[in-house]
């Protein structure tokens, strides 16, 4: 089997009260479990097997739509456990918060945009703070599991920063209030990790 679940680098329950332990334990140990299992039964036996999964993604309209969803699936979520921390939050700092504040003006301002990328994604989907090739960073969005590294998306780059609001993430805490869960998000922001994908 190519891909793994990668351990959550924290307990279930080390991100509590922004994100509930029972919903930590579904979404990794079911959710998360699920694309590998499916992303590793729709390549066994396929050249494509050794490839990476950012290898996978960048060349995602060669492959069929089960790697697609099953593969992005579990690019977003590696990245998503590895994003957030407890006793997290708090502002980014150095060069990531110099360039957090030449492209949005401020932090607040930032997460104001990136709280409205998430909200607004009608549907499943993910909000993303990306670098792209030109250096700058933009926020996007995507549908479902796709995610800016694929050669499908509308807006491209290198993902720093990701946020999950597929009902799945936070329906048992916060049932219909999409908001509410994206606001408490940043209380568990690793920015410590962000800054490295950054540099
Ligand atoms: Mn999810």
């Amino acid at each position: 089997m190519a891909f793994t679940l990668p351990a959550l680098p924290y307990a279930f329950n080390a991100l509590e009260p922004h994100i509930d332990a029972r919903t930590m334990e579904i979404h990794h140990g079911k959710h998360h479990n699920a694309y590998v299992t499916n992303l590793n039964n729709a390549l066994t036996g396929k050249p494509e097997e050794n490839l990476s999964i950012e290898e996978i993604c960048k060349n995602i309209s060669k492959h069929p739509m089960p790697v697609r969803n099953n593969g992005g699936g579990h690019y977003n979520h590696s990245l998503f456990w590895t994003i957030m921390a407890p006793n997290a939050g708090g502002a980014p700092a150095g060069a990531l918060a110099d360039a957090i504040n030449a492209a949005f003006g401020n932090v607040e301002e930032f997460k104001t945009k990136f709280n409205t990328a998430a909200t607004s994604r009608f549907g499943s989907g993910w909000a993303w703070l990306i670098k792209g090739a030109d250096g700058k960073l933009a926020i996007t969005s995507t549908p479902n599991q796709d995610n800016p590294l694929m050669d499908i998306a509308e807006v491209k780059g290198t993902p720093l920063l990701g946020l999950d609001v597929w009902e799945h993430a936070y329906y048992l805490h916060y049932q219909n209030r999409r908001p509410d869960y994206c606001t408490a998000f940043w209380n568990v922001v690793n920015w410590d990790e962000v800054s490295k994908r950054f540099a």
